[in-house]
């Protein structure tokens, strides 16, 4: 049985996209359901089924989640979904779902994707979702706020919580996102158990991911590679305390529960372990459950860690006045003026000679629109 991978939106296609071309992933099946035909390049065909759902002359959502919704379910009401539903029932459970939050596609469909699996299928699900950035408009950060709250609506069949845990990215201010989508596969592999590799001594297998993906909550989940362990250690440090996923804070650790999946592979494993992951432990608190996978291998030149810590809380959203401070006219607060009587009089003659005034006074026309 393999693992479905389905992107939303342009984000989650890009990202869907550029897992589909990982040569880490083992016969997964992905997917990518967007508004927009062209976000992916026909060489991408081969390796992903692409859905797309246009629903009339208009292309996208234009960040409005209710379309982004509607469409899924036209889509839906005309079976465009059924292969793919078939072919998340015979795989691995859960089904992982990539879409930003901040478009209309994705994050509106989305959530009726979901609920879908979770509801009519009895299926886990696991959403990754890129969160905006901070700078980014009102409008995207009000529909993260209303693509979260769906999400914790959504209830399975016996009425619990029917998204148990799922991972959220910031985007980086830049608009490049190949770093940011190059860490978002990088967590699919590691969730998915590609990064653990066999070992006599402390092991991760699939029923610990699978305990570890089943905590509650927010996880985080980082794979990283170098060339000793120094480096290694920095570099999964910066990725778990600040890196694309949010960081838990320090009152998060008083209140929190963790539970901890730290694997490394280098040539001296097992006398490495508790150093390269010492800055990331310093910052956790009361932690359930550790699980570990140490494997000593003959490179002296590569090694490669990872690290998830779940049953973190939700991540700080920036919270937006929704009122519309509409504009005015286009002369709003602009005053009429008022002129001096002088100026109302007949202009010189254009010779410079003195008009001569005309015996009877003509009204003028302008005269009835309150103009003498
Ligand atoms: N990380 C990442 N973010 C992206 C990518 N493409 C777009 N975004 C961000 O995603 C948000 C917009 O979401 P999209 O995924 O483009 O929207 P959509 O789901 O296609 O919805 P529409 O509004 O209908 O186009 C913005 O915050 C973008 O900055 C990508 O490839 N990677
Ligand atoms: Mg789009």
């Amino acid at each position: 049985m393999n693992n479905v991978i389905i992107g939303l939106g342009n984000a989650g296609s890009q990202i869907i996209k550029l897992a589909s071309e990982s040569k880490v992933f083992n016969n997964d099946t992905f997917f990518a359901i967007d508004s927009v035909a062209s976000t992916i390049d026909m060489n991408s065909i081969n390796n992903l089924n692409i859905i797309p759902i246009i629903s009339d002359e208009k292309t996208g959502s234009g960040r409005n989640r209710k379309r982004g919704l509607a469409m899924y379910k036209y889509h839906k009401s005309l079976g465009n979904f059924d292969d793919m539903y078939e072919i998340c029932e015979e795989s691995k459970n859960p089904i992982i779902l990539v879409s930003s939050s901040s478009g209309g596609t994705g994050s509106g469909s989305i959530v009726g994707l979901a609920e879908t699996l979770i509801n009519d299928y009895e299926l886990d699900v696991i959403p990754i979702i890129i969160s905006p950035a901070m700078e980014d408009p009102d409008s995207y950060h009000m529909n993260t706020s209303d693509l979260l709250i769906e999400l914790s609506q959504i209830t399975d069949v016996d009425g619990n919580p029917g998204i148990k845990s799922y991972s959220i990215f910031r985007n980086p201010i830049d608009p490049d996102y190949t770093n940011i989508n190059k860490a978002v596969v990088r967590t699919i592999e590691t969730i998915l158990g590609y990064h653990y590799d066999e070992t006599d001594k402390d092991s991760i297998d699939e029923s610990d991911l699978a305990t570890i993906m089943k905590v509650p909550g927010r996880f985080i989940s980082v794979y990283c590679e170098a060339s000793d362990t120094a480096t290694l250690k920095k570099e999964l440090t910066r990725a778990v305390l600040s890196g694309y996923q949010p960081c838990w804070s320090a009152q998060d650790i008083e209140e929190t529960t963790f539970v901890t999946a730290f694997s490394l592979s280098s040539m001296f494993a097992a006398a490495d372990f508790r150093e390269v992951f010492s800055d990331i432990t310093e910052h956790i608190g009361h932690t359930i459950e550790q699980f570990k996978n140490i494997k000593e291998t003959s490179n002296p030149d590569k090694c490669y860690a990872t690290a998830i810590i779940a049953g973190l809380p939700t991540i700080k959203i920036k919270e937006v006045d929704g009122e519309f401070k509409c504009a005015g006219t286009i002369a709003d607060g602009i005053k009429k003026t008022v002129r001096p009587s002088f100026m109302g009089g007949k202009k010189p003659a254009a010779d410079g000679s003195k008009p001569v005034p005309s015996k009877k006074k003509k009204k003028s026309i302008l005269s009835e629109f309150g103009l003498d």
